[in-house]
């Protein structure tokens, strides 16, 4: 069991409102591959070449294929410790959100309820010409990008690139959780990536207890008021532990 400040501890008995923050590293037990890490996705691809609009339009197959292998991955994928102990925080409080990074769907199939998904969802699609979805959906083919149905566009996947604006209402909305938040857990991120980890910052600037739960110190650990360096499925699994010895209420 972690050893945790009596000022966790006390924001876990009487805090209402909880924080999710999470980035890649949160899924890594689950074997997926983070983005920055030395197994890192960039490491063999870089970003410019891969996640964003023009390394579509200049080589959509190559895009496609990266997308559908990492889509393969994901669907072979099982949520893990982490995602499981923040979906049971709604046991004991009324309020918990999850702002993620990730496009991997993991929270929601761990069961979390209010899952905001700053990048989108790897099993979401659309046709860039008339937009009509392609959401879980197998496609038959995994090295050419789809055409549509309907039209013939090429297929894309639902996620926000770089230079892309994040979905308005669901940032919003984010922004908007983190000013009401009495703890923000920031997990598994480097913190590098724009507006996103904003969100973090926000839940600090507004009052919120923040708490780093990381296997290395990143650029938010200066600002976090407590930092876990360890696994995430650990960490969580004991700060629930945690929060069920203060809540002697089950919701
Ligand atoms: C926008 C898409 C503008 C889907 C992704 C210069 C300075 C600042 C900002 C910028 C800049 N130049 C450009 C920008 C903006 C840019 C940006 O932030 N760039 C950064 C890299 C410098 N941002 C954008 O372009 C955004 N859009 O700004 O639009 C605009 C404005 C007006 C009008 C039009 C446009 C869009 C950003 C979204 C990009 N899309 N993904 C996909 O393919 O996945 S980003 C990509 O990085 C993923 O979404 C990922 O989630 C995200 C962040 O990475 P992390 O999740 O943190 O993952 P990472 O591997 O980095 O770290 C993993 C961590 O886990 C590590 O710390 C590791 O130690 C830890 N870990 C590992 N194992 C564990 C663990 N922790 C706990 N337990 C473990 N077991
Ligand atoms: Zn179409």
């Amino acid at each position: 069991m972690i050893e945790v400040s009596k000022e966790l501890l006390n924001r876990l008995k009487h805090a209402e409102h909880i924080l999710f923050f999470t980035g890649a590293g949160i899924s890594a037990e689950s074997g997926i591959p983070t983005f920055r890490g030395e197994d890192g996705l960039w490491n063999k691809f870089k970003p410019e070449e891969l996640a964003n609009f023009d390394a579509f339009l200049r080589n959509p197959d190559l895009v496609w294929e990266w997308y559908e292998y990492r889509r393969k991955i994901v669907r072979e994928a099982q949520p893990n410790n982490a995602h499981y102990a923040i979906a049971r925080f709604e046991r004991f409080y009324k309020d918990v959100t999850v702002v993620t990074q990730n496009v991997d769907n993991l929270h929601n199939r761990a069961g979390s309820s209010n899952v905001l998904e700053l990048h989108g969802n790897i099993e979401k699609n659309y046709c860039l010409e008339c937009g009509k979805r392609y959401d879980f959906h197998e496609f038959p083919d995994t090295h050419k990008v789809p055409v549509c149905e309907k039209c013939g566009g090429k297929i894309r996947p639902d996620v926000v690139w770089f230079g892309e604006m994040l979905p308005a209402e669901t940032f919003a909305k984010a922004e908007q959780k983190a000013a009401q938040s009495d703890i923000c857990f920031v997990v598994g991120t480097s913190a590098v990536v724009y507006p996103a980890i904003g969100i973090a910052y926000r839940a600090k600037e507004f009052g919120a207890y923040t708490v780093e739960i990381n296997v290395e110190t990143t650029q938010f650990s200066s600002a976090a008021d407590e930092t876990f360096i360890g696994k995430s499925g650990e960490i969580l699994s004991d700060i629930l532990q945690l929060a069920e010895n203060q809540n002697n209420k089950i919701l």
